[in-house]
């Protein structure tokens, strides 16, 4: 028997979920498909043989649904995520687990009284075979003890409702967690300073953006935020230790050798540059929940994120390196 999965938010990482589960994701389907915009659900739902429903609380609360992919507004992730909690139903909350650290916390909470894993955070660079490489290289000793990491985030455009908050909660979100599997620590302090901006940006937006990340064991990370680079979507991340350094590989693509010149292409969007992880990552959700539980980035890590994302918005403010206020991870996520 298949899993049936029932899809919260049908735009456009909940049509490109609900596409990878039907064309590459083994022992799953999408049953179910809801969104507040009543014509993504029926297109969405078409696509892939599922049925529609009226709301995030009937697929929760549908007797034909196992588990719940959540890929609706992240102001609406808590309240499905809390309910599939409520239902015993394993569940999918794409990036970010809530908006605030506080109903973060209140999904560990009804995580921990269940009894078991049931949630898993869309923190799909965990699954990318560079970012997977980089860290069996730190962790493997090679680089030494690890001093610096160097990241950049680019995307090609940023649409008008992106707001200058967005550059931490939505964009920066993924190097924080990333850095914080790679080296295996927390962070503990955001800093985000504002170089000369743009003029390819909305008037309201601060772009780019500098941000510094200081971790609990002393490493520092800093992350270029630009997205309205023009040329493309493009991440890097490499980790300085005290006797070597290693960088995430370039993704590949042909080397062309046309009219006197040598080039490569740059990929266009976070679809194509991660398209393996989300694969790797859905595949992962879809085994556990098949068992009940959760795989991958767990509701700590949202919760990491989330007083991350809050530190460096305030520092946004301040222009100060502001704490996080990162407690200890409860053994329940260890
Ligand atoms: P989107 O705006 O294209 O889609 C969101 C959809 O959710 C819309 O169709 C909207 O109508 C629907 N929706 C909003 N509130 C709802 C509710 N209460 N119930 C049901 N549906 C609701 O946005 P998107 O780019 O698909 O992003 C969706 C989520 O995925 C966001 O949280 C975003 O941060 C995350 N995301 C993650 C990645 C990644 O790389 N992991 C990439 C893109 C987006
Ligand atoms: C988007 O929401 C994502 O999550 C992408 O991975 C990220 O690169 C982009 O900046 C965000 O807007």
């Amino acid at each position: 028997m298949p899993l049936n999965v029932g899809l919260v938010g049908a735009g456009m990482i909940g049509a490109d979920h609900a596409r990878r589960i039907a064309a590459s994701v083994p022992g799953a389907r999408v049953a179910a498909v809801t969104d507040i915009d009543p014509g993504r659900a029926a297109a969405v739902a078409a696509s892939c043989g599922a049925r529609t429903a009226a709301s995030d609380r009937e697929v929760v609360g549908s007797g034909e649904v196992d588990a719940v992919l959540v890929a609706s507004w992240g102001p609406a992730h808590a309240g499905t995520v809390l309910a599939a909690v409520a239902a015993g139903k394993p569940v999918f909350c794409e990036k970010p687990l809530a908006t605030t650290a506080e109903d973060c916390l209140k999904i560990i909470e009804a995580e921990r009284a269940s009894g078991r894993r049931l949630v898993q955070v869309g923190f799909m660079r965990r699954y990318d075979t560079g970012y997977r490489a980089l860290k069996r290289l730190v962790g493997g000793g090679r680089l030494g003890e690890p001093l610096m990491v160097h990241c950049v985030h680019r995307n090609a455009s940023a649409p008008e409702e992106y707001r200058t908050e967005m550059a931490v909660h939505d964009t920066a979100v993924h190097e924080m967690d990333a850095v914080r599997w790679l080296l295996d620590d927390e962070i503990a302090s955001a800093q985000v300073l504002f170089p000369k901006r743009t003029r390819n940006r909305f008037e309201h937006l601060q772009d780019p953006q500098f941000m510094l990340f200081g971790m609990e064991s002393g490493v520092s990370v800093d992350v270029e935020v630009f997205v309205n680079c023009r040329y493309g979507y493009e991440i890097r991340c490499e980790v300085v230790g005290e006797s070597g350094t290693a960088e995430l590989p370039p993704p590949p693509g042909p080397a062309v050798r046309s009219a006197a010149r040598l080039s490569t292409p740059v990929l266009q969007d976070w679809k194509d540059r991660f398209a393996d992880a989300y694969d790797a990552e859905i595949r992962e959700w879809v085994m556990a929940a098949a068992e009940g539980t959760a795989a991958g980035p767990s509701a700590w890590d949202g919760y990491a994120a989330a007083v991350a994302c809050d530190a460096a918005v305030r520092s946004q403010r301040t222009g100060e390196a502001e704490p996080t206020g990162i407690g200890p991870r409860p053994d329940f996520y260890a």
